[in-house]
């Protein structure tokens, strides 16, 4: 059976985004696959994080996969810092990626902004991090919003770097899973900018703990443009406020765009505000509730993650094993 491997950052603010782009496909991954799905805290601190806000939010992030309908009984679910071989095996991933092509990562541009010489040397180097991440369980496919694809290009040129130089197949060239109506949500703000968690707006987003009047609320201020909803797809370009909502609307609806503007077509958005408020409240409402209330028990979600964490100990423990004699390293 091929294993999955993905993780979320325990950074607060989990949104829809994560959940649309992420975790709603880790759930049907569970039927196919092997899955291991983490709480990256490793990564999270790669940007400054308060440590009782980054205990809580690691719960948090576990709580929303096991809401979602992560089975942990099938699937391992952990925190990244519980099991070494990811630290172990990205020391040896930073020798094999070459500066050059971390110099590449969009999103360590994105993240560093203007004062990159202030930016920690684990932000430049997360990539390699969560190469280490999947490979140190050899997971062969990788579910993952839109935004981490060059991040797993990078993964799979250091597998093949590592392959080539030690001359072995060690590793497998892992394949993203994009998929679903909304692999990108963007901005409820701004149309250009994907939905994010450290946006300084918490207008931009639908969080996991919003209520009702909060997604309405939200959703009511969501920027559009004036005209009415097209008949076809493809007059939602140019339109990417529009085409955000509709998006949303897609894959909480299980339909594709033009399904929902075969219902929606010259509609005003004070009509479809309404109605996509209503759907989110329905959908995306009751896995909220049910992370309120897994967070409320943090002894059985830190019971899930201990198990956890020692499953995924068990199944790196050989990886690193054949990684170390590969490279080098005795083993006394
Ligand atoms: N807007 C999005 N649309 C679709 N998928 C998204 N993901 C994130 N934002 C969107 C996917 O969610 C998973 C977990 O993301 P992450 O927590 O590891 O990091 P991120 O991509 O950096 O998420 P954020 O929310 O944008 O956080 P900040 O603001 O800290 O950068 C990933 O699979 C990601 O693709």
């Amino acid at each position: 059976m091929s294993r999955i491997f993905s993780g979320v950052q325990p950074t607060g603010n989990l949104h829809l985004g994560n959940y649309l782009g992420a975790i709603r496909n880790f759930v049907g991954l569970q039927d196919d696959y092997e899955c291991i799905y983490c709480a990256v805290d490793m990564h999270a601190i790669t940007v400054w994080q308060d440590p009782a806000d980054l205990r809580s939010n690691t719960r948090e992030v576990a709580a929303a996969y096991l809401a979602a309908g992560v089975d942990s009984k099938r699937s391992i679910i952990f925190a990244q810092s519980t099991v070494a071989a990811h630290a172990e095996l990205a020391w040896i991933f930073n020798c094999v990626a070459r500066l050059g092509w971390l110099n590449r990562m969009t999103q360590f541009k994105e993240k560093a902004g203007k004062n990159r010489e202030n930016a920690s040397l684990g932000l430049y180097a997360y990539p390699s991090l969560m190469a280490a991440d999947i490979l140190a369980y050899k997971a062969t496919h990788v579910p993952v919003g839109e935004d981490q694809k060059q991040h797993l290009e990078l993964t799979r040129d250091i597998a093949q770097k590592f392959n080539n130089d030690y001359e072995t197949e060690t590793f497998p060239l892992v394949e993203p899973l994009i998929f679903g109506e909304a692999t990108r949500v963007m901005s409820l703000r701004d149309g250009s900018k994907k939905m994010s968690k450290s946006d300084p707006s918490d207008y931009s987003r639908i969080t996991f703990t919003d209520d009702r009047d909060s997604i309405a609320k939200k959703l009511r201020k969501a920027r559009t443009d004036a005209d009415p909803l097209p008949e076809k797809e493809e007059g939602l370009e140019g339109r990417p406020e529009a085409a955000n909502l509709v998006g949303i609307y897609a894959a909480l609806a299980d339909l594709n765009k033009q399904a929902v503007l075969d219902e929606f077509a010259g509609a005003a958005f004070s009509t479809f505000k309404p109605a996509l408020t209503d759907l989110a409240v329905e959908k995306f409402g009751p896995i909220g509730e049910e992370m309120k209330r897994l967070m409320a028990d943090p002894a059985h979600v830190d019971a899930i993650l201990k198990e956890g964490a020692e499953r995924a100990a068990a199944l790196a423990a050989p990886v690193m094993a054949e990684v170390k004699e590969v490279v080098g390293f005795i083993r006394p």
